[in-house]
């Protein structure tokens, strides 16, 4: 594991990179957004999960650095497969608290502002419940900030959390992205299966969107369809893969 002290060094030295796992509607083919991965290219060690590094940085403010660092790298990729024709929604990983750091509504206001070309509503964000602590409310007045600037939402890792039915209570998100910890073994185990149809009947229920992460097969594919989930996102699909690679995989699956 990496120390604080390396993380801002990679920071500094532009070793970090996003890499870009694909989002599709499995019953109209569609590629709909991608997800930015965040990987660390280091010397020696070669590519790095962020398993091995953002704990690290875990609160600390070289957390708002990095995260900052993301947003931004992400709105450039945006603009640069916009100017090929490629048009995405691009998700971005949140920690629920980097949400509550004081201004940032008005520092994604400015990152935006700092890509005119690129609309808001292509940039989602996906937020992890990272602690039982949260501030519910602060959270929910972030995101009503940032979807009024065309930003949407997504809760991230659904009903892997603490308190993942106050957070879809609470919080005025558009899309439920079921955790892949229960699409992995679906096709095998029953509660598995009972939880799928629970957590879409209930993305139903909220009217919000529901997309299933993990799909590693067509078979879990079909089973999902199945089941009122028509969106996927997993190694059944595409691997996360260099913002460059996209393009030309876009074009290979339709
Ligand atoms: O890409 P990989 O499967 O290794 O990601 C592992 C975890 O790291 C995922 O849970 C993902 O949410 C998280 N992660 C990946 N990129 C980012 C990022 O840019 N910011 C944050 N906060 N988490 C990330
Ligand atoms: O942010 P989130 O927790 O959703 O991160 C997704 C993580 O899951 C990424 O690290 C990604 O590399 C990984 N991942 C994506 N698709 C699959 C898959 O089909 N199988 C497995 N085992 N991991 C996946
Ligand atoms: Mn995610
Ligand atoms: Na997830």
């Amino acid at each position: 594991h990496e120390s604080q002290e390396h993380v801002r060094q990679a920071l500094q030295h532009d070793e970090l990179v996003l890499y870009y796992q694909p989002k599709v509607n499995m019953r109209t083919g569609q590629v709909i957004g991608a997800e930015a991965l965040i990987r660390w290219q280091h010397p020696q060690q070669g590519l790095l999960a962020p398993g091995l590094f953002l704990p690290a940085i875990e609160d600390h403010p070289l957390a708002v650095e990095v995260g900052e660092w993301v947003i931004h790298t992400a709105l450039d990729q945006l603009q640069v497969w916009q100017a090929q024709g490629l048009e995405l929604v691009v998700s971005v990983n949140v920690g629920a608290r980097q949400l509550q750091q004081h201004n940032f509504v008005q520092r994604l206001a400015q990152m935006l502002a700092a890509h005119p070309a690129v609309k808001p509503n292509c940039l989602e964000l996906e937020v992890l419940e990272t602690s039982a602590l949260e501030d519910i409310s602060g959270v929910s007045h972030v995101i009503e900030q940032c979807r009024h600037m065309g930003v949407t939402f997504a809760l991230d890792d659904f009903g892997t959390g603490y308190s993942s039915l106050t957070y879809l209570k609470r919080l005025p998100v558009a899309l439920l992205k079921i955790d892949q910890s229960f699409v992995r073994d679906m096709l095998h185990n029953p509660d598995d299966l009972a939880i799928l149809q629970g957590v879409i009947g209930l993305a139903r229920a909220f009217k919000h969107e529901v997309i299933a992460e993990g799909v590693e097969t067509v078979a879990h594919g079909v089973v999902l369809l199945q089941l009122g989930c028509e969106l996927a996102q997993g190694y059944g699909v595409a691997r996360p893969m260099p913002g460059a690679d996209l393009p030309h995989w876009v074009q290979h699956w339709q």
